[in-house]
């Protein structure tokens, strides 16, 4: 296993274990909550994946010498958000799909009601962990944390990027490779440029160091979105864990429609050149950084 396999392995491992800690439990002393059947929903969507932001966060702020408990409930934080985006963005109003990550989506293993209400919960979850004094002792980075995923999930990030491109299905008017960029920037970016934020936040990173790993975060989420419509475009479902030749059917606009297979592939390459540039001033420290970035371009799932 190659050093970053290992080092990504591992704190898949830790994030699992954090969020299972964390996690409200639907059964105590063998007796279950009346509300058990949301908890158990909000633990079927936090489980599996790449768990890829929670890496780049424990990642970042164990490079600015952060104590690996405190990066991993901002991980686990993170990863609470991303679920519950995938659990809504599964949703028969949206994307409706069954799989992902493998097995069945939430409302198929669950139903509808269920799955919105776990999204909801897990939202919800993400801010209470932030909140905690165990996250962190200083009230103001706490609030600096809460505030910064707040604003990358919401309106002008991740859910603002996911409404640009609901609407964007609806016109027959392809979006120009700006306004594609623009609202990936967004729907996916946003949520994985924040998770090196806040690993900086937390490691109280130097203003040049933060940007460093903002500026590389902007590119690797780019190039990410990127490969995602490379393997929708050329991707294997068993391979993938999701369904794939989506995109094009549903009229999306994708990198692969705008640019070409080769074209995406191009720059795929060209963002992730870019990405390691600007962890120029971070030296040999930021090395993880970097071959993350070179196997986003290569990753089959
Ligand atoms: C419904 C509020 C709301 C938002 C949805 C992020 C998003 C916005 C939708 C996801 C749609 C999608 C599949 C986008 C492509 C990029 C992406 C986010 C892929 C999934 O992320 P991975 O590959 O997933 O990191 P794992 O399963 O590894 O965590």
């Amino acid at each position: 296993m190659s050093d970053l396999a290992t080092r990504l392995s591992a704190t898949a491992d830790d994030v699992a274990e954090t969020l299972k800690s964390l996690l409200p439990r639907s059964e105590v002393d063998g007796v279950r909550c009346a509300e058990a059947r949301l908890l158990d929903a909000m633990h079927y969507a936090v489980e599996g994946g790449k768990r890829m932001r929670a890496f780049l966060a424990v990642e970042t702020a164990q490079m600015f010498g952060t104590d690996r408990s405190h990066a991993l409930r901002v991980g686990a934080a993170i990863e609470c958000i991303h679920a519950y985006s995938l659990v809504h963005d599964d949703l028969p109003a949206m994307d409706d799909d069954d799989l992902r990550r493998g097995r069945p989506t939430t409302h198929k293993a669950f139903d509808e009601a269920t799955a919105i209400l776990a999204g909801d919960a897990l939202q919800g979850m993400a801010f209470t962990i932030l909140a905690s004094e165990a996250t962190h002792e200083n009230p103001f980075i706490r609030c600096e944390l809460v505030a910064c995923l707040a604003r990358a999930s919401g309106a002008r990030g991740m859910v603002g990027g996911q409404m640009i491109d609901i609407e964007a299905e609806k016109t027959n008017e392809p979006l120009s490779l700006e306004a594609t960029s623009r609202l990936q920037r967004m729907k996916t970016g946003a949520l994985i440029e924040v998770s090196c934020s806040m690993g900086a936040i937390l490691g109280h990173a130097s203003a040049t160091n933060r940007r460093a790993v903002e500026y590389y975060a902007r590119d690797f989420g780019l190039c990410f979105q990127i490969c995602d419509d490379l393997l929708d475009a050329t991707g294997d479902v068993a391979a993938v864990g999701k369904a794939v030749a989506k995109d094009a059917a549903a009229g999306k606009a994708t990198f692969v429609d705008l640019l070409g297979l080769e074209g995406a592939k191009e720059r795929a390459a060209l963002l992730t050149e870019q990405a390691k540039s600007h962890l120029a001033p971070l030296g040999g420290r930021a090395d993880t950084l970097r071959a993350l970035a070179d196997y986003a371009l290569t990753r089959q799932s």
